[in-house]
């Protein structure tokens, strides 16, 4: 399972060695007085941790110069991928293990007195993301890499990621994070690709000499975007890529005008509110922000990355005129990651037309040419739609060329195939005409699908959904433009970095590099009755599921048992994902344990991890509600450890690193029709979880991969709760129908769960009655809590449970994100790769 030679790195171990000791001494000052250093402090492992990387880095880099010289040479087609969000968690170990340097530097470092693994947790995340759409920027980019594609990820170089979590009396606290606050090893900052991006000024037509106008745009403002490069390394392959992130600063750092007036800091004004441009990731999930500081953001990302785009193009095959517009998008493809980059279809447009002098056909053919987008929720409220009004005032050219594009798109498209048909005009239009006190919007998501030649959905019920629900005007006006591309997970990451022990059994079970081709997993169903296997398999968890127990006591205090049943639910967390559905169930449990203290069931412990949008309330309200849940439960010595809770604080990459390889149960309960993929669940079936699970997003995939015996459905179906609201749903009916379900939602009423205080868990129960429960929890709820006892009866047959188990791990290579970047490839990018072999 090696690297093959021509990918092998000459680096050995006494070289490492010396390069280590270098950067200790050279690079980061000497920290090391005649050896006489504390090996069991923070500090000397930090400083071991950054001395390491930048030894590493000296061979990445080497390899990034080489990709990009190879990539140039052969003028192969690239992909350039647009993203507000990039959550790649910890570098090290995963550069290690793409590398084939894991071992060595094991060695070297365990010489030096010190374990790799421990160090490597010295290492902060890089959280620049919420959750899904983040986190899947970052696996595509590994997949890209380790499949030799000329790829750039573009992004922005926020100072403070998402947020950190911690717990106060059980209710959510943030704090900011720091990941750069003493800089970091692995990004290289560009000058030399500094951009200047205008913004806010006023437009006039300007007489031409033919007796046309012109529309002349001056700016009131220009903003500094100064990139910053993260190698991408790819797993055993040749190609190291780049991820660009862009950090704004003043044009001019300072007014001397005012300092040497003595204004001292209003000399500074400038640069700080420049600065606040890439401060901070905004930290809703799935609900569109409305502020205008949001706005820049996303103007400011997307001139830098365009004007790059253009200018790497320019640098390689000269300047681009009108005639190049063929070959232009025949080397550039630039996809557009959800809505949030959609200003990058006007920046094109604008610089093609004012700098580059071209007509608007041929700017509009080559956009509609390069641009593809991507569809990550059906949910309305994440549906962006920006005032016309901040359109004007910040970006008035662009709103010219906004108008433009729809007027020809109304005018000769939708009239081509509804000749005067106002309503289709008004239900297409990329302008919502508000109406009623309403201000006039602009739908970035129909920007989007207009100027693509491509959109796509996640998993194959979300992208038919996006067909049939969201835009079936669309569809019907250009049937084959909406696709499908289920999303998928990096095998490095999620599995043989995460899980060394289950890696090492595949590693002597699979005769193939199964992190790259991970369908192989599939020789393992073979084994699934072999009783000598299935030990070995579940002795792995069961290690896996000590080594988080210990993480647990060490986080929360919580003692738990490796032998009770390691139930996950490790998400955002948001009303449709239905942490309160698990909640509801586990009240439920200890309920009937209260009522039946001899009741039944195989211990279980419910392990949650999920972070709130700061300003959504219910969310908050419902973390609050498990830890108060959780106390009670954890503490009473009435149910004899048959059930614990579990709310791990901060949820993060590097902590779902050590939760996935332990879980047995992976909950993915969203309401049907609500989760556009998920990759949690994908992540946890592949380190041999079992799924509950409703027939939402990939959940349907993952159960036609494994079968039905091997995961426990339930709930409503898309259908069934479409019929559900066509019928009008009545919460109320459930609460008075079933005796549990009423039982449980009254005592969140009393103060028995946070003890003088009656009331304080009463919005959950508000939500799901007098709410209208929008997300159908107390229709699932019989349905869910029925799986759960098949599930606890299921675990009790060992040999059962792990032919299960196993057959989740065997059967989930369709999930290989290297899968996914293959259909994008073939279906919508058309590149081809270039390796050095
Ligand atoms: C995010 C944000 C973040 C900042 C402020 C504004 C805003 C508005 C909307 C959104 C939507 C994020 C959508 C998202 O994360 N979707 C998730 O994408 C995953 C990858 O495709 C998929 O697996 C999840 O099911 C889907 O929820």
């Amino acid at each position: 399972n090696s690297n093959t030679s021509s990918n092998k790195n000459t680096l050995d171990s006494a070289m490492l060695k010396v390069r280590i000791e270098h950067h200790l001494s050279h690079t980061l000052g000497d920290i090391i007085i005649n050896n006489v250093i504390d090996k069991q402090c923070t500090e000397t492992k930090k400083a071991y941790w950054h001395a390491t990387s930048l030894a590493l880095n000296e061979v990445i880099t080497e390899k990034l110069n080489q990709s990009q010289l190879r990539q140039s040479q052969s003028a192969c087609k690239s992909v350039n991928y647009l993203s507000l969000e990039y959550l790649m968690g910890r570098l090290l170990s995963n550069n290690l293990h793409n590398l084939d340097l894991y071992t060595i530097t094991e060695k070297v470092l365990k010489s030096l007195g010190f374990e790799l693994a421990d160090l490597c947790e010295q290492g902060a995340d890089l959280a620049l993301g919420n959750g899904g759409l983040g986190r899947l920027a970052a696996c595509f980019l590994d997949s890209l890499a380790t499949l030799d594609y000329n790829a750039m990820g573009y992004g922005i170089h926020y100072q403070h990621g998402l947020f950190k979590q911690h717990f106060a009396d059980g209710h959510q606290v943030e704090t900011p994070d720091m990941w750069r606050e003493f800089g970091s090893p692995w990004e290289i900052c560009r000058p030399e690709s500094t951009q200047l991006i205008p913004l806010y000024g006023h437009i006039e037509e300007v007489p031409q000499a033919d007796g046309s106008t012109e529309t002349k745009w001056t700016a009131g403002k220009t903003l500094k975007g100064v990139p910053y490069d993260i190698p991408i390394v790819g797993y055993n392959s040749s190609t190291v890529n780049a991820l660009r992130l862009w950090q704004c600063r003043a044009d001019s750092a300072f007014d001397w005008d005012k300092f040497n007036n003595g204004d001292y800091l209003m000399a500074l004004e400038q640069q700080v509110h420049a600065e606040i441009v890439s401060k901070v990731l905004y930290p809703n999930d799935e609900h569109a922000a409305g502020q205008e500081l949001r706005f820049i953001q996303q103007y400011f990302f997307c001139a830098c990355s365009v004007r790059d785009i253009i200018k790497r193009y320019q640098a390689q095959y000269g300047a681009l005129t009108p005639a190049q517009s063929e070959h232009f998008s025949s080397k550039v493809a630039i996809q557009l990651n959800d809505t949030h980059p959609t200003i990058a279809i006007l920046e094109l447009m604008r610089l093609l037309l004012d700098e580059f002098q071209f007509q608007w056909q041929d700017a509009w053919q080559l956009a509609r040419k390069v641009f593809a987008y991507t569809n990550h929720t059906l949910l309305p409220e994440a549906l962006e739609k920006w005032p016309v009004k901040l359109f004007e005032r910040v970006l008035p050219r662009h709103l010219t060329i906004l108008y433009r594009i729809n007027e020809a798109f109304l005018n000769e498209e939708v009239n081509a195939m509804w000749p005067n048909n106002d309503n289709m005009r008004r239900a297409l239009s990329i302008i919502d005409e508000g109406g009623e006190g309403n201000e006039r919007k602009v739908r970035m998501a129909h920007l989007c699908v207009i100027a693509s030649h491509k959109v796509n959905g996640v998993a194959q019920v979300h992208s038919d959904l996006v067909k049939s629900d969201l835009f079936p005007e669309f569809n019907q006006l250009w049937p084959k433009k909406l696709t499908n591309v289920t999303n998928g997970i990096t095998p490095r990451r999620w599995l043989k970095a995460c899980n060394p022990l289950l890696s090492a059994l595949l590693d002597s079970e699979i005769n193939a590099d199964w992190a790259k081709e991970l369908t192989q997993l599939s020789l393992l169903s073979n084994k699934a009755d072999n009783a000598d296997f299935q030990q070995q398999f579940m002795q792995i968890k069961h290690q896996n599921k000590v080594a988080l127990t210990k993480e647990i006591k060490a986080l929360t205090g919580i003692t738990v048992s490796p032998d009770a049943i390691f139930d996950v639910q490790i998400k955002r967390l948001h009303e449709y994902k239905r942490q309160h559905l698990n909640l509801l169930h586990i009240i439920a449990l200890y309920r009937r344990l209260l009522a039946d203290p001899a009741m039944e069931m195989y211990p279980q412990v419910f392990i949650f991890g999920a972070k709130a949008a700061p300003g959504y309330k219910l969310a908050k309200d419902i973390i609050f509600a498990i830890n108060k849940v959780a106390d009670k439960i954890n503490n009473d010595t009435r149910i004899h450890d048959k059930l614990k809770v579990v709310f791990l604080p901060n949820y993060r990459v590097s902590l779902a690193e050590k939760i996935i390889p332990a879980a047995d149960v992976s909950e993915q309960i969203s309401t049907a029709g609500k989760e556009a993929s998920g990759t949690g669940n994908m992540k946890l079936a592949l380190n041999g979880a079992v799924t509950i699970g409703t027939l939402d997003g990939a959940n349907i995939e993952i159960a036609e991969e494994v079968g039905n015996d091997n995961i426990f459905i339930c709930g409503l179906t898309v259908d069934e709760v479409k019929a559900l609201d066509q019928n009008g749903y009545n919460p109320t009916d459930y609460y008075h129908n079933n005796e549990e379900i009423k039982a449980c939602l009254d005592w969140l009423d009393s103060d028995y769960f946070t003890p003088g205080h009656a009331g304080a868990l009463s919005p959950i129960k508000e939500s799901l009655l007098a709410g209208g429960d929008p997300y159908k929890v107390l229709a699932d709820f019989q349905s869910y809590s029925d799986a759960q006892n098949k599930l606890n009866v299921a675990y009790q047959d060992k040999k059962r449970w792990a032919r299960m188990a196993i057959l989740n791990t065997a059967l989930m290579g369709k999930f290989n994100s290297d899968r996914s970047i293959e259909d994008y490839i073939a279906n919508i990018w058309q590149l081809t790769p270039v390796s050095a072999n």
